[in-house]
């Protein structure tokens, strides 16, 4: 057994060196809004990774930020009631630009706003949570409610979609505006009220400056999905999510859950260390790239940096030879 010590900081001196290695990185220009389908999670009768969005005890494929619950950033779980109701029920129908069932007397949507967020506003339809719904987890990744939805008409259209020219409908559950520039992963719960006939076929987002991208084919099966979307936006940019189904099954689609979560920061990677074995080891996160780690041996009199030999994927070991000596990553011009 050896002795480790690790430790990792983020000094001030850093975040100043890399700014003036790379004039203009605060300058923060208008760029065009970008949409990726990043996955879909779906229970299937077997293993409940939807139903357990807030549970970190249960496997996630598609977390953005690593703690392998959904929503992290914030979430809205529409309108979900006691596990086992009896005979109680929702059907309230709602206007359009309504604030997803979080002002509701009874069993109201539970949410928590993304910092990220200017405002959030669901579509018409109507709040539904009957029997035979299934059970999903509460924010809290624990209590069981029976899930509720707010379901929309699929009536706008024929559009052209995956499945062809003029080839699905297309209903609005919600849209939402940036109040600030950034980088997020959305997550959309749709077939989630035990009837494949209410799923849709296809969820897209549209901004208007990506135009609609769409999800792969989803199995209306009444086993829950959950889409996710990789989104980069400014502040203003609104996005305006789908729910489409084919010409001629064309009816309602439910949707249960909206999450969001945010991504690591890679502005400014984090140098670590660890001293194992009389030797000291230093390094940064792998998937960083485009910074050089540099060594001084005297800070006060020369400001001498030099780049650290022997630095592979973003990691270097090195003897404890000399009394002092001082690292940082600069980025590169
Ligand atoms: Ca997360
Ligand atoms: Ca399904």
């Amino acid at each position: 057994m050896s002795a480790i010590t690790s430790r990792t900081s983020r000094p001030t001196r850093l975040i100043l060196i890399a700014l003036l290695g790379a004039p203009g990185v605060l300058k923060q220009n208008a760029q065009a809004a970008t949409i990726t389908y990043a996955g879909t999670e779906s229970s299937n009768g077997s293993s409940y990774p939807v139903h357990d969005w807030s549970n970190p005890a249960i496997a996630k494929s598609h977390d953005s930020d690593g703690n392998n619950t959904y929503g992290s950033a914030g979430y809205w779980q529409v309108r979900p009631m006691p596990a086992d109701p009896g005979t109680a029920t929702i059907a309230e129908s709602a206007g359009g630009g309504n604030d997803l069932g979080t002002s509701a007397g009874s069993d109201p949507t539970l949410s928590s706003a993304p910092t990220f967020l200017s405002s959030i506003a669901g579509g018409a339809g109507t709040y539904v949570n009957f029997g035979g719904y299934p059970n999903f987890r509460g924010p809290d990744g624990s209590v069981i409610y029976r899930q509720g939805a707010l379901s929309v008409p699929v009536n706008q259209g024929p559009y052209n979609s995956p499945a062809g020219n003029d080839a699905s409908h297309v209903g609005v559950p919600f849209q939402f505006t940036l109040g600030t520039s950034g980088k997020l992963r959305l997550g959309i719960a749709v077939d989630t009220v035990a009837d494949g006939n209410y799923a849709p076929q296809y969820v897209s987002v549209f901004s208007s400056s990506t135009g609609t991208i769409f999800s792969p084919a989803l199995t209306r099966d009444g086993n829950p999905d959950m889409v996710f979307f990789d989104i980069t936006g400014d502040l203003g940019d609104t996005f305006i999510i789908g729910l489409w189904q084919n010409v001629g099954t064309q009816s309602v689609a439910a949707l249960s859950l909206i999450t969001f979560d945010g991504f690591p920061e890679t502005g400014t990677p984090l140098l670590s260390y660890v001293i194992q074995d009389g030797s000291f080891h230093l390094s940064w996160p792998e998937e960083t790239t485009g910074w050089t780690l540099e060594s001084s041996i005297d800070l006060g009199n020369s400001d001498q940096w030099d780049p650290v030999p022997g630095v592979v994927n973003n990691s270097v070991s090195m003897p404890m030879t000399v009394p002092r000596n001082f690292f940082r990553l600069r980025k590169n011009p």
